[in-house]
């Protein structure tokens, strides 16, 4: 696999990629309108698909005058799709603004940056995967919650180096994603079971849990950690029985904007989607936030494609690698 960044982490600089690299992307309505659906979901993911639809705009609209207009919208649209991920964000970023040049074409240079953003998130997981195995047993038993595509890859790498290895994943409601993890988990031969969101304490504390190993939506520079809802009751219960809390998370689940300050929004989603509205009994409200805040304590270690990072060293990782541009959205 081609892997985009150099040896200290800084990504090259990178080319124009050939017109019609975006073609058949959606646009920038489509892809936002997947999405806030959640038809695209997974927070590397959504950033990926944001960052090429900002390219399809740009190769579709090279020669507009009001391009960067357009560009600036188009990033709006995008960003109110989902709230909490900052990798869209980043993935917004990056793409409008992280090119080396940005003025003489500003079409190319958005279609680079969006290029460079894929390129880096898709070269990830196999460098966060080779870091979690170095800390993973053999015969180890390790806990997922939600479906993180990167605790995927880390814990698919893990079974390929280590014998043994068998993974307990919740299931996540509401939308079930821990019945995504167990699948795919499955298909690649690793011994997974099946568990409800309620029983993973107990699980943790009966079946030798080692690790608890879970995704990323946002990392303040705090060392907290924004993750699917139910994440921070998992990580509690890990730390009572001193079970390790793993977080595999790319780079751009880093949050530059809360070094000003800002506090990641914890998206709140329809009731529909934890109780059909017909069978809710009377008098009774439904709230159904997704994302919590697990605390900087709790996280053992982030594992991500630039290096293994304590909670404390979190502040000045993002200072280092994030330098905040005046345009950024
Ligand atoms: P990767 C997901 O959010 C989960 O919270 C998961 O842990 C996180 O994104 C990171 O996923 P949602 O989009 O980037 O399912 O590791 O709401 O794939």
């Amino acid at each position: 696999m081609a892997r985009p960044n150099d040896d200290d982490g800084q990504p090259p600089a990178a080319p124009v990629p050939p017109k019609g690299t975006f073609a058949q992307i959606p646009d920038v309505a489509a892809t936002a309108e997947a999405i806030g659906s959640m038809e695209v979901r997974g927070a590397a993911r959504i950033g990926r698909h944001a960052a090429r639809a900002l390219g399809r705009l740009a190769e579709e609209h090279a020669d507009d005058a009001d391009l960067d207009g357009r560009l600036m919208e188009a990033g709006r649209t995008l960003l109110a799709a989902r709230p909490t991920a900052v990798s869209l964000r980043n993935a917004i970023n990056l793409t409008l603004f992280g090119a080396d040049s940005e003025d003489a074409d500003r079409g190319g240079a958005v279609r680079a940056g969006a290029q460079r953003y894929v390129d880096i998130s898709l070269a990830a997981p196999e460098r966060i995967a080779a870091a979690f195995v170095a800390q993973v047993p053999d015969g180890a038993t390790l806990l997922t919650h939600c479906h993180s595509s990167l605790a995927e890859a880390c814990i698919i790498e893990a079974h390929r180096q280590r014998s043994d290895i068998r993974v307990f994943a919740d299931e996540t409601r509401p939308w079930w994603q821990g019945h995504i993890t167990s699948g795919r988990l499955a298909a690649a031969g690793v011994e997974v079971t099946l568990i409800v969101d309620s029983a993973a304490h107990h699980i943790m504390e009966t079946k030798g849990v080692d690790l608890l190993v879970t995704g990323a939506d946002t990392i303040t520079a705090d060392g907290g950690l924004y993750n699917k809802i139910g994440t921070r009751a998992v990580s509690l219960g890990a730390q009572s029985l001193d079970i390790p809390h793993i977080v595999a998370a790319e780079t751009h689940k880093f949050s530059p904007y809360s070094l000003k300050g800002d506090v990641p929004q914890v998206e709140q989603r329809d009731a529909s989607e934890v109780i059909d509205p017909g069978r809710l009994p009377k008098g009774v409200k439904v709230e159904n936030p997704v994302f919590d805040r697990t605390a900087p304590g709790l996280v053992e270690r982030y594992v991500t494609d630039q290096g293994v990072l304590a909670p404390s060293e979190v502040r000045a990782f993002v200072v280092d690698r994030f330098p905040i541009k005046e345009r950024w959205i």
